[in-house]
């Protein structure tokens, strides 16, 4: 596949325009980026782009990355579809220059230049999740995929240049991330009550997704539910705001309407966050239209009652309910064959949650760097070369 890709990017960047080679310069001068320069000198017009911005952040996988790519199914993916490269390439630059200094243990949702909304559907442009984990940079993306600066702060004129230990994986969909994180129980509800579509294409949506032992415990509430009284349960879960809702959004306190017109109550004890009385367990799995947190309790519309003080575990919302012997709504539903990162020790949101009016330390000027425009131009290049 590697030699497809290859031959697909000579290819696709032969018509373009005479670049501007300072960026190509630095990054030429590195070797563990001999990788990316060639793929960057095979799309001159996209060089061009990148050299010519300024406040940009370029995280440059190195060839170590790039090897990896190419051996994997999304690398194979990107030998069939152009905008998937554009896409790729977009999310790895982000719209501010962020030194390793700006990047701190409280993690940071910084937008990027992916605005192709098969991967983006959010206001502002997709995010990368930027947190310093002990002495380490790291970046997490689609599917809680996490990649480690393995140098940092190499300046270019338009920015800065952090080097990447791998690839970013792009946000997927909503009901691709469930399969993926083995939410079988969810995405079956979702199904049973028409309402995969709406959770796949609505943008800026934040979504507390129960786990399947959460809907496991609660069976008895669930058996014998009309369509309408599943489909008002599960968008209370879903809340549409002007962008998604990150662990940074969400403070003690907050309350936050859902699609079913109902509110949810965030408490945060000892770092802890709860929605209402169900628990958060893993926080920011990004998808292409927003943002997932894991909760360990189905949410009941008709049950409002908020964490009690103290807890440290979530509390089921259907009080009384008994367990069933399968997992419900699982029927027909795809195991997962990718999985999220199982091992992710993505910050808790909690002790670091901060009201989002403040913006932390770790938040540089944005300008305008490169204009969608501008790339979308070079996807049109792309495609015109292809
Ligand atoms: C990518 O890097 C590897 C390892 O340094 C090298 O063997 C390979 O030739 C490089 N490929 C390209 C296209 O630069
Ligand atoms: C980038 O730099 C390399 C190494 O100096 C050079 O071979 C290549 O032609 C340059 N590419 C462009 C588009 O200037
Ligand atoms: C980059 O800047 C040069 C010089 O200002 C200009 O000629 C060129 O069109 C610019 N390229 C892009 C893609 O904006
Ligand atoms: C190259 O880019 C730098 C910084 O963006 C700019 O100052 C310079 O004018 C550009 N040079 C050319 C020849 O486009
Ligand atoms: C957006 O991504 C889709 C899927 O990869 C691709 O088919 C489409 O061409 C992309 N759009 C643009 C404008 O690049
Ligand atoms: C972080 O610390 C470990 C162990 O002390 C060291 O091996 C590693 O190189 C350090 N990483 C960075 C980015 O400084
Ligand atoms: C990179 O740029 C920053 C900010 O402009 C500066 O503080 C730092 O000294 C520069 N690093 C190098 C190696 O030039
Ligand atoms: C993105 O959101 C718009 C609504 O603003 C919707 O019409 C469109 O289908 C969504 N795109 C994707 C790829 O889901
Ligand atoms: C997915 O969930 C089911 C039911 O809870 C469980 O039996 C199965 O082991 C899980 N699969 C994976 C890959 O985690
Ligand atoms: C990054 O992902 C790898 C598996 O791909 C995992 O072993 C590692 O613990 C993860 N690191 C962090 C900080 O999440
Ligand atoms: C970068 O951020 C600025 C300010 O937040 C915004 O105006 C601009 O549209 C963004 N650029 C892109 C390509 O998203
Ligand atoms: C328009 C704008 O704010 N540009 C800024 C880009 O970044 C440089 C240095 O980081 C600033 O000096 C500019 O003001």
């Amino acid at each position: 596949m590697r030699s497809t890709f290859l031959s697909l990017l000579a290819v696709a960047g032969y018509c373009a325009a005479q670049s501007n080679d300072t960026l190509n310069a630095t990054l030429s001068g590195n070797s563990e980026l001999s990788n990316l320069t060639t793929f960057l000198s095979a799309n001159p017009a996209l060089l061009s782009v990148l050299s010519n911005a300024t406040n940009i952040t370029i995280l440059a996988p190195n060839n170590e990355a790039f090897g990896m790519l190419l051996n994997s199914s999304a690398g194979e993916n990107l030998a069939s579809d152009v905008g998937l490269v554009s896409a790729l390439l977009s999310y790895h630059v982000l719209n501010g220059t962020y030194s390793a200094s700006q990047i701190t243990n409280m993690s940071a949702f910084v937008p990027t230049l992916l605005t192709n909304e098969t991967y983006s559907n959010v206001t502002g442009g997709q995010r990368v999740e930027a947190v310093m984990i002990g002495n380490e940079t790291v970046f997490y993306s689609g599917l809680l995929q996490n990649a480690t600066v393995s140098q940092a702060d190499v300046n270019f004129t338009g920015g800065v240049i952090h080097i990447l230990d791998r690839v970013l994986t792009l946000p997927e969909s909503a009901s691709d991330t469930a399969t993926a994180a083995n939410l079988t129980a969810l995405r079956g509800a979702l199904n049973a009550s028409d309402l995969l579509d709406a959770v796949d294409t609505t943008p800026d949506l934040t979504i507390f997704a129960p786990t399947n032992e959460a809907f496991q415990s609660i069976g008895s509430a669930l058996a014998n539910l009309s369509n309408d009284d599943l489909a008002n349960i599960l968008t209370y879960h879903v809340v549409n705001s002007s962008e998604p809702l990150y662990s940074t959004d969400l403070s003690n306190g907050t309350s936050v309407q859902t699609l079913n017109g109902g509110n949810l109550t965030i408490t945060i004890e000892n770092g802890t966050v709860f929605v209402n009385a169900a628990r958060i367990i893993t926080p920011n799995i990004l998808v292409a239209n927003g943002v997932v947190h894991l909760i360990d309790n189905v949410l009941n519309p008709n049950n409002t009652a908020a964490a009690t003080p103290s807890a440290t575990s979530g509390a089921p919302g259907f009080t009384g309910a008994s367990s069933a012997s399968e997992v419900p709504f699982t029927s027909g539903q795809a195991t997962p064959t990718t999985q999220i990162n199982p091992t992710s020790e993505g910050p808790g949101p909690a002790s670091t949650a901060v009201p989002s009016s403040t913006s932390g330390p770790g938040v540089p000027m944005r300008t305008g760097a490169v204009g969608a425009a501008a790339l979308l131009g070079v996807a049109g290049v792309v495609m015109v070369g292809y």
